[in-house]
């Protein structure tokens, strides 16, 4: 009998995931979510958002797994590592999407897929979040649904790593 998910969790767990987690990705100051700005961001702390990614993966056979760094360089080590230990990465890179070449180089020698997330719309807000450097090298963009954009993204790349 399949286990979570059921036959379509199987056949991802199976055919292409092989076990190995989708990295979800978090960068600067998302450890803070939830305690201020959440006019913003909105109340929901970091580790509920984890909670909700754990949930809505498990629901189609995904594992997860979740990490928040203030540190671009342990940002980059992360991306590197996913090339092998992951089978995909969701990435809300925070304020370094908008300022990292290093970022950037790293996404571009992932041949698994990236999905960039963010909470806000960063297009609807000061001029310079609205360029990404983590967009040219991601699959796809979702950004302004607030935590939900992480479950989206993961709904996404069930549909991504499914077609594969
Ligand atoms: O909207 C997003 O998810 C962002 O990636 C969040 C970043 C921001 O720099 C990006 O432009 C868009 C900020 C991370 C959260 O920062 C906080 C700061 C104080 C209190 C709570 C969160």
């Amino acid at each position: 009998m399949p286990g979570a998910g059921g036959a379509r969790g199987a056949r991802l767990r199976g055919t292409f995931a092989m076990a190995k987690p989708v990295f979800i990705l978090n960068g600067p100051n998302l450890n803070l979510l939830g305690q201020r700005e959440t006019g913003i961001y909105g109340s929901q702390t970091l580790s509920g958002i984890e909670s909700m990614c754990r949930d809505k993966a498990a629901a189609s056979g995904l594992e997860v797994d979740f990490r928040q760094t203030n540190h671009e360089g342990e940002l980059v080590e992360w991306i590197q590592l996913a090339a092998n230990a992951a089978c995909a990465v969701i990435l809300n890179a925070g304020a370094y999407t908008h300022t990292s070449v290093a970022i950037h180089d790293a996404l571009r020698s992932l041949e698994v897929p990236v999905i960039e997330v963010h909470l806000s719309n960063i297009f609807s807000r000061e001029p310079f979040r609205h360029h990404s450097y983590v967009s040219p090298v991601a699959r796809g963009i979702i950004c302004g649904f607030g935590p939900k954009g992480y479950e989206l993204a993961l709904e996404a790349l069930q549909d991504t790593l499914a077609a594969k």
